[in-house]
């Protein structure tokens, strides 16, 4: 069921406990959207004099250029949670869960299982193709860059105003969504909402620091030795890259820190499609792809579980690097051979 902003306005209104949540492994616009949506939210309560609670779960670690984004402590779940291991009591407590950045039931482990039996309503803010209908109410657009684009809408709609740290969230959320305006999904919009927020106080240049020239060491000492792992096929359109365990251990990086390596490989002219495979410490094999010619990476990254975007989209593989490289190759090499 697709919703307009009013009837998210209202679920809005009539809750006093809400809990805003997002997809495991959480990127710039989970946690941007976040921390934007708790600020309006209770802005907005305050002013009506209504006294309400906003609370924010993440599963999985945030990535470290991110943290800035929030004021204060969330709850915080490990990304493989199984409904078993959540305090459903807790989770019952809010009479109103909202869901940002994501419709798929594989990127909310434990969440998505509690979520068929609650009683209370679930709101969706999402701008994904594809997914799992879920939701009591569901605020779409897929031609949003992002979910921070959605939420910027809603507030405009509900005539909340923004302050420079608000619009610096959805700022954050929006610009990394789109690699900093890079990206096909930065349309007229996208601009506009980015100029509209610049005026409400966001420090481009400063923000851009933060998110992305603020890493510790070990990124860097990581990316050397993807670099050095780099494959080409199919005429050098097709590039790969891997990261292994050893690789992980060898530089000290935290998993969070392999945000965006994917891109990399884009720096090579004759590049199509961007593979990095990232070798998980169960033994499977976390995918990344990205697309920049006519190859629809969503559709290959749907064939092995995952999805995403047309230019952008990720799945993970039961199998070791090793197999699961073969396998998306031929996949890929034949894809684009047609
Ligand atoms: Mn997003």
């Amino acid at each position: 069921m697709k919703v307009k902003y009013e009837e998210a306005l209202k679920m809005i209104a009539l809750s006093r406990k809400i809990l805003l949540t997002t997809h495991t492994r959480p990127d710039g616009d989970a946690v941007g959207t976040l921390a934007a949506m708790k600020l309006l939210i209770e802005q907005a309560k305050l002013r009506e004099q209504r006294s309400c609670k906003v609370e924010m779960l993440f599963l999985g670690k945030i990535p470290e250029n991110y943290e800035f984004l929030l004021d204060e402590e969330p709850w915080r779940e490990k990304g493989d949670v199984s409904l078993e291991d959540l305090d459903t009591k807790r989770l019952d407590s809010f009479d109103l869960i909202i869901v940002a950045d994501t419709s798929s039931a594989k990127q909310l482990p434990g969440l998505f299982d509690y979520f068929r039996g609650r009683k209370g309503p679930v709101l969706v803010i999402d701008h994904h193709l594809d997914g799992d209908e879920f939701g009591d109410f569901r605020l779409v657009d897929t031609s949003a860059a992002a979910a921070g684009e959605i939420v910027f809408n809603l507030s405009r709609f509900a005539g909340w105003s923004l302050d420079e740290k608000s619009a610096t969230a959805l700022f954050a959320a929006i610009s990394t969504d789109c690699g900093w305006f890079q990206y096909d999904n930065t349309s007229t919009d996208t601009f506009r909402i980015a100029s509209e927020l610049v005026a409400k106080g966001v420090r481009p240049r400063k923000l851009y620091q933060k998110l992305y020239q603020n890493f510790p060491p070990e990124r860097l000492k990581l990316l050397a030795q993807v670099l050095n792992t780099l494959e080409m096929y199919c005429d050098n359109r097709l590039a790969v890259l891997h990261i292994s365990n050893e690789m992980l251990a060898a530089s000290g990086a935290h998993r969070t820190l392999i945000e965006n390596m994917v891109n990399e490989s884009q720096q090579i002219g004759s590049v199509e499609v961007s593979i990095l495979l990232v070798e998980q410490e169960n033994g499977s094999t976390r995918v990344s792809f990205r697309g920049r010619g006519e190859l629809d990476v969503n559709t290959i990254a749907r064939q092995y579980g995952g999805g995403g975007h047309a230019k952008a989209a990720g799945a993970t593989v039961e199998a070791g690097p090793d197999k699961a490289k073969a396998d998306i190759i031929a996949t890929i090499s034949k894809a684009i051979a047609e």
